[in-house]
């Protein structure tokens, strides 16, 4: 049985979760509505990359016998100046994401909840996984500069997470 400090700390982070799959929606928005239509795949399908994280938490807070809380969600910013304006924003908001689950994971060690502390590891792993890949594109932004939009555009869809951590998936 989750106690109420870690259930509602896992409550916000259905939250946080469910404000990235909205986050990354309006960036696909954008980038679609640009002409950038591969910068658009990769965020569309991120966005479901982060609904999956949401689920992951609303099933497991239930399983434990709390109750997972349907958030309503404050909305993303919409307009933005460029592509590395964009990747800038998904780079500073899945540092926030990781410092906020490492927050719960020093609760769980506090409250003695070796269950939740397992089930984030998964998370813990994730948000490695997930800052590398945004460094990457960011590295290729810089090398590609301004004037090569068409074939970063077109060579993004290439740059999903790597292959080799496939296996760390929802
Ligand atoms: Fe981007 O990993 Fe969840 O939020």
């Amino acid at each position: 049985m989750l106690n109420k400090k870690v259930e509602d700390i896992c409550n916000r982070q259905v939250e946080r979760e469910g404000y990235s799959a909205s986050l990354y929606l309006a960036m696909a928005s954008w980038a679609e509505t640009n002409g950038l239509s591969g910068v658009a795949g990769w965020m569309y399908n991120q966005s479901d990359e982060e609904r999956g994280h949401m689920l992951k938490f609303i099933k497991y807070i239930n399983e434990r016998g709390g109750k997972a809380v349907i958030p309503a969600l404050k909305k993303p910013q919409a307009e933005y100046k460029n592509v590395e304006d964009i990747f800038k924003e998904v780079l500073k908001h899945e540092e926030f994401i990781t410092a906020s689950i490492n927050e719960i994971v020093a609760l769980t060690l506090d409250e003695k909840d070796f269950n939740t502390h397992n089930f984030l590891q998964w998370f813990v792993m994730e948000q490695v996984e997930e800052e590398a890949s945004v460094r990457i594109i960011l590295d290729k932004l810089r090398l590609v500069g301004k004037n090569n939009m068409y074939e970063f555009d077109r060579d993004i869809v290439g740059l999903r997470k790597s292959a080799s951590n496939a296996t760390n998936k929802p």
